[in-house]
């Protein structure tokens, strides 16, 4: 295997015999076939769209394989290689309808692959991977920049496929303009020019389809379960039986709330999934009764204390340890071999019944403790006019956006030190598993500027940054600047391909200045790495004390 699509991968190199993940070379292989799998099917789309007479339930189909098979391949998804190899199964028959059609494909030889002759053998589908590793695809190109460049957009792709998943789980359709961009883009990346230009252009487009499905994102959210609003969650336990929802997807935790009214069970949030107290369509349930844990990376020992049954909607799940996996639930791409799965009919009867027969928390922890979630760019642009003020009279000296993953490098320390270290008359926005640096900071917990406005302000999952999208270029309009005069600098924590999708839709704004850390891409070249760094100033987390002077500097 050679995987190197997260921060966390091993010695900053790859990970070669098995991920530090935990995912296996025979998972990985599987999941190189797919991806393969997935430019295939795309090639096949695009040739479709040229046409236009294509049967729409079979775009509608290859829609959602796309987007959910290449979701099952991000960072801490899908452990399990009999859904690996399904998913491949469905690709193939994608593939086969299309193919019936006698349409004109571009890359033939890839489109036309004969993965029907070996699916029904894992091991085939396996070798098919070995042959199609990520070292030969380089070689094949033949350039290390140009490579670098596609690992970029595949990674960011991979991330806005997710996050259009998730819109899909929420509307149940797809915006077809979205989709004919991502089959678009797949199929250049199945292609083994060395295209500098095309392939830069085409990770900067892949920033800019991603600016539009978070916006979809977005809206989808507050249109199911209402404008999220500032809302104090309860962060610790509450006496009774119990039930605890990781991952992002709120509509499964909808689902799940509506099966539990009366039953005597209460629902908490785990790590992505705390901002959903925020929505009102969520909060309306009392039995929704507050959060538990941190983020993802803390979940073995999370769950393994957790006296209840344990629900990941999506990424992130680690492969679990016996004390908890017996009540360990999986749903949509996520999946761990020998871990129960609901299905798409949403019965969590089975997981109710768990809750049931255990004993639940014995007792309620007093003094509760509480943070506060829901500063959407619905609740913060009504404080825009404050905020103005405030930096117009001194009183906010600069607002610094603190975003992405967490993990569990002792190096993400940064993020809380470079939180803790800023003045007291900064304003911190945090976004996705990364604010767990922050929010438990005990010299922030409550903490307010001189105007009274709290000082960390959480905007929500990594699936809401388009919030820090809106946020930023209404205060420039307002302020009548470019969003790079602003006082706001940001450092982005990156793990997974999510985080590299939202990366490069702050790039295709012209974002510049952003802090990556806690290490760079391992899939960046130098050659690569210094184009970012002119075009954008894209640097590298450094020195706490020094990145707060400079960032204090606007720099
Ligand atoms: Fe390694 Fe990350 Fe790939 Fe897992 S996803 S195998 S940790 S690079
Ligand atoms: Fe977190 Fe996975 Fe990336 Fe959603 S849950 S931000 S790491």
């Amino acid at each position: 295997m050679f995987c190197r699509q997260c921060e966390q991968t091993q010695h900053h190199f790859a990970c070669t015999t098995v991920g530090v993940c935990g995912k296996t070379s025979e998972t990985s292989a599987l999941q190189d076939t797919l991806m393969e799998a997935v430019k295939a099917v795309s090639l096949w789309c695009v040739a479709a769209r040229q046409i236009g007479t294509v049967d729409p339930q079979l775009l509608h189909e290859a829609n959602k394989w796309t987007l959910q098979a290449t979701f099952s391949t991000l960072t801490n998804v899908n452990f399990s290689d009999e859904a690996i190899a399904d998913y491949i199964r469905q690709g193939v028959d994608l593939q086969q309808q299309f193919q019936a059609l006698g349409l004109s494909v571009q890359e033939p030889q890839l489109a036309n692959t004969n993965w029907a002759s070996i699916q029904d053998s894992i091991e085939e589908l396996e070798e098919y991977g070995h042959a199609h590793s990520l070292p030969k695809r380089q070689a094949a190109m033949g350039n290390d920049d140009c490579f670098s460049l596609n690992e970029i957009g595949t990674y960011g792709l991979k991330g806005a496929c997710a996050y259009a998943a998730h819109a899909y789980q929420l509307l149940g359709t797809f915006d077809e303009e979205i989709m004919k961009d991502i089959h678009e883009v797949w199929a250049k990346l199945a292609s083994n020019e060395a295209d500098t230009e095309g392939l830069l252009q085409n990770a900067m487009r892949v920033g800019e389809i991603n600016a539009r499905v978070l916006a979809l994102l977005d809206s989808a959210h507050a249109e199911k379960l209402g404008a999220p609003e500032p809302t104090p969650v309860r962060m610790t336990a509450t006496e009774g039986k119990a039930i605890l929802v990781s991952g992002h997807d709120l509509a499964d935790l909808e689902a799940l709330l509506k099966q539990t009214e009366g039953k005597g069970i209460n629902v908490y949030t785990h790590g992505e999934m705390t901002p959903a107290h925020s929505y009102p369509g969520l909060k309306k349930y009392p039995h929704l009764v507050g959060n538990y844990g941190t983020a993802w990376q803390n979940q073995k020992f999370e769950f393994a204390g957790f006296p209840g049954p344990i629900v990941v909607t999506t990424n992130c799940i680690q492969i679990p340890r016996r004390a908890y996996k017996e009540r360990l639930y999986t749903m949509n791409e996520v999946g761990v071999t020998g871990v129960k799965h609901i299905g798409s009919d949403r019965d969590f009867s089975p997981v109710i019944e768990q809750a049931l027969e255990m004993k639940g928390f014995p007792k309620t922890v007093e003094p509760a403790k509480y943070h506060t979630v829901g500063f959407n760019h619905r609740a913060v642009l009504p404080l825009a006019g404050k905020v103005i003020e405030a930096v117009q009279s001194g009183a906010l000296s600069r607002i610094v956006l603190i975003g992405g993953c967490d993990g569990t490098q002792w190096d993400r320390n940064y993020f809380t030190n470079l939180a803790e270290e800023l003045p007291e008359d900064t304003l911190i926005l945090t976004l996705g598993c990364a604010k767990n640096r922050v929010i438990h900071s005990e010299k922030l917990l409550g903490a307010t500027l001189a105007n009274g406005m709290p000082r960390v302000m959480d905007m929500g999952q990594c699936n809401d940054s388009y919030s820090a999208v809106v946020v930023a270029s209404e205060l420039a309009k307002a302020l009548n600047c470019g969003i790079n005069d602003l006082p706001l600098s940001l450092a982005l924590s990156h793990l997974e391909q999510k985080a590299a999708a939202v990366l490069l839709t702050l790039l295709s704004m012209g974002v510049k200045n952003i802090r990556l850390g806690p290490s760079l891409p391992a899939f960046v070249t130098p050659n690569v790495l210094n184009v970012l760094s002119q075009n954008y100033n894209l640097m590298p987390t450094g020195d706490v004390q020094e990145d707060v002077v400079s960032i204090m500097e606007g720099k």
